[in-house]
């Protein structure tokens, strides 16, 4: 057994002790009500799930084990005259609970190189699809044409424990992990780059060959990959992406499926396909104004625009935050060093300006400020990653790491089948009814 994992296995058995003192002496507390209302609208603050790996306030953003996103910019291990962390030591950290030395970084990073052969037959599938087939779908398909390698799954059929599970779920999550970035360049390449292929080098760390195999070798594009596949990684357990991974673990699906479903969540608009929506909308409102840089009046005119149409202004609003995303500002900070003449990344700063006042004055929407999606098409532009439609299996690369490193939890900890409760609106009414009788 490797030493990561013998430390997550220790780890977790302290973890199982203390929750079972929990449930003993606290399992009958309540967490809060549930209104009618949030039954209908998306379950929206109840609380009924356990993640480990992070923890979102509403108005500070995310904690990973406690650290936020500046926090990990300076505390997590860099690459050799690098500054922004390497998504290798935040997945440490989810799944252990510490930060990771160097060395712990180096050993992820030489396990996952290890192991990041893609079968033939996955590209044979891939290779099957039309090349207008969106990446993301693409995508899931790979992921699903991998579980072929799924060790949980042979072992299940064959017969093991329950207290088995965590073992095989964190192989098979290592071995996903380690393969998706060759996965996701194979998609690019085959679609934008006429299936001219590049070969993965085992020597760099897994966003700097993400980033190789795409065909991007400036040094400042892979520090932008460390700090995007870190970032997009996890975003508390309730998310549509992290919800589903976890729900259909819970029927004991291996990682390659779970992984798959979350992966599916993440393709729709109001979640991980915002990127792509964000440029657009950028690009579109440069076409319609004929203009490479609309001035912050124009802007300001298709907000209003887009909002009378009854359409979304992408990249604004959020589920749980109350406050810019600091996901949103650690990107703006990476373009203030990096790129901050570049048009697109100043019309992103400008919608940023006027946007909220607008958004916040139609009295509905409850969170008026950017998110994470606001500003990461703009800096992948900046850099000749113009294709945005695949921005989103970006995001589903490093969503991987958050994700699966909760579903080993879930196994160590036994988590059970998930089933919450549903009603008919037969059975609301005839609920209410009784409620106001009495
Ligand atoms: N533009 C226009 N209207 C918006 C809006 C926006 N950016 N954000 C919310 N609203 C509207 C909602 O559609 C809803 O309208 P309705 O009552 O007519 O149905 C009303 O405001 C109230 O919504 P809310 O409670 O503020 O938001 P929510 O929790 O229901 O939805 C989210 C959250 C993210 C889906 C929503 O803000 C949205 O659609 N944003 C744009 C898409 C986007 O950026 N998604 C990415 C989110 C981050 C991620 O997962 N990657």
């Amino acid at each position: 057994m490797g030493y990561v994992k013998e430390t997550f296995r220790a780890k977790a058995d302290e973890q199982v002790k203390e929750i079972k003192s929990l449930l003993e002496q606290h399992g009958n507390k309540s967490l809060g009500e549930v209104t009618i209302a949030q039954a209908y609208q998306g379950m929206r603050g109840i609380p009924g799930l356990i993640t480990e790996t992070s923890l979102l306030d509403s108005n500070e953003g995310i904690r990973f084990r406690g650290f936020s996103i500046p926090e990990l910019r300076q505390k997590l291990p860099k690459a050799e005259g690098g500054k922004e962390p390497l998504p290798e030591g935040l997945f440490y950290l989810m799944l252990i609970g510490e930060v990771p030395t160097q060395e712990d970084v180096d050993h992820i990073s030489a396990t996952w190189a290890r192991r990041s052969h893609v079968p033939n037959h996955v590209f044979d599938v891939i290779e099957s699809l039309p090349i207008s087939t969106h990446p993301m779908t693409q995508f899931c398909v790979a992921v699903l044409a991998l579980q072929t390698e799924s060790k949980f799954a042979k072992a299940y059929t064959e017969g093991i424990s329950k207290k088995q599970h965590w073992d095989y779920v964190y192989e098979d999550t290592m071995t996903l992990i380690a393969r998706l970035p060759r996965i996701a360049a194979y998609i690019y390449r085959r679609k934008y780059k006429n299936g001219d292929h590049i070969q993965p080098d085992g020597m760099l760390d897994w966003s700097a060959n993400f980033a190789h195999m795409m065909g991007f070798n400036n040094d400042s594009f892979k520090e932008l990959m460390r700090l995007y596949l870190t970032i997009h990684a996890d975003h508390e357990g309730g998310n549509v992406s992290a919800h589903a991974t976890h729900l259909v673990g819970s029927a004991l699906s291996d990682p390659y499926l779970s992984f798959a479903a979350g992966m599916t969540g993440l393709a729709g608009p109001l979640h991980g396909l915002a990127n792509q929506e964000v440029i657009r909308w950028i690009e579109e409102m440069c076409a319609e104004l004929n203009t490479q840089q609309p001035s912050k009046e124009q802007i300001a005119e298709y907000i209003k625009k887009t909002l009378a149409e009854g359409k979304v202004v992408p990249g604004y609003g959020h589920a749980v935050l109350r406050k810019t995303d600091p996901r949103f500002t650690a990107q703006m900070e990476f373009a203030k060093t990096h790129c901050p003449e570049d048009p697109i990344v100043q019309t992103v700063w400008n919608v940023y300006e006027v946007a909220p006042p607008i958004l916040e004055n139609t009295g509905k929407i409850k969170n008026p400020w950017p998110n994470v999606d606001a500003h990461s098409g703009a800096l992948l532009k900046h850099y000749g990653l113009v294709e945005e439609d695949f921005y989103t299996v970006l995001f589903g690369v490093s969503r991987a790491l958050g994700v699966l490193a909760s579903l080993c939890w879930d196994r160590a900890l036994g988590f059970p089948l998930e089933r919450p409760k549903s009603m008919t609106t037969e059975w609301i009414k005839e609920f209410v009814a009784k409620e106001t009788v009495a």
